[in-house]
């Protein structure tokens, strides 16, 4: 069968082939991330996998698959992004987590803003698109409370009105990323990401994307011991400079 045509091939400004590669952070995801490969593929010209030393069938699944797979340097999901932002020369980069809290078909969405010159950093967005990981027990209320604030500072710091500036789903130019001075290691980078590129004056927009239950193990995303780096980080970058 051939290969789908993502639907923003030839609606470029220039009659440019825009690249889109999508970048897939792993860490023991061998569960669900053919699943995400699969899905994804169609809507993408190639596939860079960034594994953070998987002891599970991980880097398998996805060299089987046509994907590229690099390893981190072991520091966490920031420092696997970090390295594909300095690696990739496409046109745009989509970043998607391998658990399938993410809806690939919602990768349009994302890249087409881009394309069109509308926007250089599309995120999608949980309070617009609806989640099921935010909700139901104490840890996701703090979370998504702890969440909802920062996005306010950040709306007021910059003038915007974003709802979602911390979702690992998006889309962002390649040209942007390499200019952003990107330095946090763990999950502050999205958030770190986001405020960067408004400091730098960048179009930054949300698209409603609905999240997922992450479809097996465990997030590694640990509230308690990670809500004073994302406090330390919006006031480093949207407070104090
Ligand atoms: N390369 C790499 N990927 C990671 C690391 N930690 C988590 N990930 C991946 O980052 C994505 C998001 O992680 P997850 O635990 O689901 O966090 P949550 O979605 O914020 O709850 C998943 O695809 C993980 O496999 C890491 O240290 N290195
Ligand atoms: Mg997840």
């Amino acid at each position: 069968m051939p290969k789908a045509r993502p639907a923003w091939r030839g609606t470029a400004l220039s009659e440019k082939h825009v690249t889109v590669t999508a970048v897939i952070c792993t860490k023991n995801e061998a569960a669900t991330l053919g699943e995400v490969i699969e899905a994804v593929k169609p809507r993408v010209d190639s596939v860079l996998v960034v594994d953070g030393h998987s002891t599970d069938e991980t880097r398998e699944i996805a060299e089987g698959l046509g994907a590229e797979v690099q390893l981190d340097n072991k520091r966490g999901k920031g420092a696997a992004i970090r390295q594909a932002i300095d690696y990739l020369e496409c046109d745009i980069i989509v970043f998607i987590d391998a658990d399938v809290s993410h809806d690939a078909a919602d990768i349009p969405k994302l890249v087409e803003p881009i394309v069109k010159d509308e926007a250089d950093l599309v995120i999608g967005c949980r309070i617009t698109g609806g989640s099921d990981e935010l909700a139901g027990d104490w840890g996701s209320f703090a979370r998504s409370t702890g969440s909802q604030i920062i996005n306010l500072i950040v709306n007021w710091r910059f003038r915007v009105r974003l709802t979602d500036i911390q979702n690992g789903y998006r889309a962002i130019r390649t040209s942007c990323a390499k200019a952003l001075p990107l330095v946090e290691n763990i999950t502050t980078i999205e958030q770190e990401m986001t405020i960067k590129a408004l400091k730098k004056k960048y179009r930054v927009m949300n698209v409603p994307s609905h999240e997922y239950r992450r479809k097996s193990g465990i997030s590694r995303i640990s509230v308690p011991r990670f809500a004073c780096r994302y406090v330390w980080e919006v006031i480093r970058d949207a407070v104090l400079s």
